[in-house]
């Protein structure tokens, strides 16, 4: 079985993101996953909250890597996978469905989300901090979409965080492994076959602009292709996409 980097948890803390941040600023490259059972203020992407309680799964991967920006950041479909993966020994094959870029869904609702930050090492190289919030006992209520937690969908109780923490490091050890080894095709390819919304009327919300079109795939590089109404070709690298969801 794969080894994964040593993990350090926490009680409480204010972001595993924040901390792993503060530790690559300070010249720590990782590998290192940071854990806590408490953040007090978990963040999302472009500014957005995420919350963790207590039950739940918050951990960040710090690492560097040689890569390139744009590559690097195939990192986050690499964290899908691996909560998928987890959420598959929670609640059997294939329930857990994958939603660009990297939310990890449960009947249609949230239950994982995946913030990546990264930023240059004086070496030259990046490091990245990949942080994966798991909803492994609780759903929030106060949120804009519906969330979902693993245990609403389990016979028995959900996993301790630490021991879904366990498996997610493994399988996302594994197919950082292949990512390194292979390049981006096989995570593209799994991650194709776990997706939803392809084929279907997508509107993506970018920071400036909202498009409608069909979700076509992935490009090799991770972009969604989006043939607009028009039947213009949008390659989307940033934003949020909504299928048939408010
Ligand atoms: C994300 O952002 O989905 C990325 C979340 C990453 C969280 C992890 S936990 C470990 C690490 N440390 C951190 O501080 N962060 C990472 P985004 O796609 O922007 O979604 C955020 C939105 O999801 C919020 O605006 C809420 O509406 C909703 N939300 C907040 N908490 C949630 C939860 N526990 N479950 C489902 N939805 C949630």
């Amino acid at each position: 079985m794969a080894s994964h980097p040593p993990v350090e948890a926490y009680d409480e803390i204010d972001s595993t993101n924040a901390e792993a941040r503060r530790r690559a600023e300070a010249g720590d490259a990782g590998p290192i996953w940071i854990t806590a059972a408490v953040q007090t203020a978990g963040r999302g992407r472009r500014g957005r909250a995420w919350s963790t309680n207590r039950g739940n799964l918050a951990a960040t991967l710090l690492m560097a890597t040689d890569a390139p920006p744009v590559e690097a950041a195939q990192i986050s479909f690499v964290a899908a996978l691996a909560a998928a993966e987890l959420a598959d020994t929670c609640l059997g094959e294939g329930v857990a469905r994958l939603k660009w870029p990297n939310d990890v869904l449960i009947h249609g609702k949230k239950a994982v989300g995946i913030l990546v930050e990264s930023g240059a090492r004086p070496d030259g190289r990046l490091w990245l901090a990949v942080g994966i919030g798991v909803n492994l006992a609780h759903a929030p209520q106060n949120v804009d979409r519906p969330a979902a937690a693993f245990a609403e969908h389990m016979g028995g109780r959900a996993p301790e965080p630490l021991a879904a923490l366990e498996v997610l490091a493994n399988r996302f050890e594994a197919w950082r492994h292949a990512w390194a080894t292979q390049g981006f095709a096989p995570v593209a390819r799994a991650w194709t076959v776990r997706a939803m919304g392809l084929g279907q009327a997508c509107e993506a919300r970018l920071p400036n602009r909202t498009l409608t079109g069909v979700a076509e795939g992935l490009d090799p590089d991770g972009a969604l292709r989006l043939r607009l109404d028009d039947g213009t070709l949008e390659r989307i690298t940033a934003g949020d996409v909504f299928f048939g969801e408010a």
